[in-house]
């Protein structure tokens, strides 16, 4: 893959499968219980880049040929970053009215309905890592180690504790060690635990790993600078939310912190120490090059 163009064709065709296979498993019956369901559902099938779980896919696509074999497992992740949307959105925490697009979970089928399909997303999203499916295709014991990597990137010391700081940060001046922890914990954590899981399924050398993590940190990190970039500057019905969301909460972000154009001129350079990292994979790693360059000029 030398392209955007090529790249873009690779994340529409991986977007279809992991929406395919999220379809094909997501529960059926729900019986008294099935409002909660169908509001999982909703959030979960309103659309999303997907972002996740592709990085899921290709982690195990740079050493093993067939990614189907964990598109499951890849689902699993993105239930638990809709789980974590859905939250984020209630009035409690963000208090958000619209979200890929749509109004917000909350905001159709109400807090408390909002507050249990979130929870039920992330209970679903181990159900998947530990389904039969998965197991008859996959070593238990890479199974587990990519469990207990997603979970760890997800828990106290990463998502809930990330999103923490960031709400007791609100309105408060804050200084860039702070920033760095909210973003490392709150967003970082998921996405270089997304690409680590699919290498970990693929058995990927130790050394490798190791590349890809210090890779998957920068990534991270570049998702959530472009992210408080186009809070202020993105267009509404490409975000599919509202603009100027952090401003009005008065967040701590990048651009709070450095303005504009040193925001810009940070995510290049993170977009670059990216790069820099995966050189000891060499050509095998060149679609994570290219993916880097489209999620430093992404709009939505
Ligand atoms: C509620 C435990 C808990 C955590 C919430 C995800 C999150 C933590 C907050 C969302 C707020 C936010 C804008 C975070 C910045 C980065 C981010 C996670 C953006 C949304 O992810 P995308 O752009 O969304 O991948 P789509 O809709 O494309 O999946």
């Amino acid at each position: 893959m030398v392209n955007f163009e090529e790249l873009k064709n690779y994340l529409e065709e991986k977007r279809s499968k992991i929406e395919k296979t999220i379809e094909d498993y997501f529960p059926k019956k729900g019986s008294y219980g099935k409002r909660v369901l169908e509001a999982a559902q909703y959030s979960l099938m309103a659309g999303g880049k997907r972002i996740r779980p592709i990085l899921c896919l290709i982690g195990y696509e740079l050493y093993k040929d067939n990614s189907e074999e964990v598109l499951l497992f890849a689902c699993g992740i993105e239930c638990i970053h809709t789980y974590s949307l859905i939250h984020d959105d209630l009035p409690a925490m963000d208090d958000d009215d619209y979200r890929r697009g749509k109004p917000a979970c909350h905001k159709v089928y109400g807090e408390a309905t909002a507050i249990l399909a979130g929870d039920g997303l992330q209970a679903l999203a181990f159900e998947w890592f530990t389904h039969p499916d998965l197991i008859k295709r996959i070593d238990p014991f890479l199974l587990i180690k990519a469990i207990h990597c997603i979970a760890t990137a997800v828990g106290f010391n990463g998502m809930v504790g990330g999103q923490m700081a960031d709400l007791l940060a609100e309105g408060k001046r804050g200084s860039y060690k702070k920033l760095k922890w909210i973003h490392t914990h709150k967003t970082v954590a998921l996405i270089r635990a997304s690409l680590l899981s699919g290498a970990l399924l693929a058995n990927a050398p130790s050394s490798h790993l190791r590349v890809l993590s210090k890779f998957g940190y920068h990534l991270g990190l570049l998702f959530q600078i472009v992210d408080d970039f186009l809070d202020l500057v993105g267009d509404e019905k490409t975000l599919g939310k509202p603009v100027k969301s952090d401003l009005k909460k008065k967040k701590l972000t990048y651009p709070s912190l450095f303005g504009l154009n040193k925001t810009k001129e940070l995510a290049q350079i993170t977009a670059n120490t990216a790069i820099e990292t995966l050189k000891p994979l060499e050509e095998k790693a060149k679609i994570l090059e290219i993916l880097t360059l489209y999620l430093l000029n992404r709009v939505n």
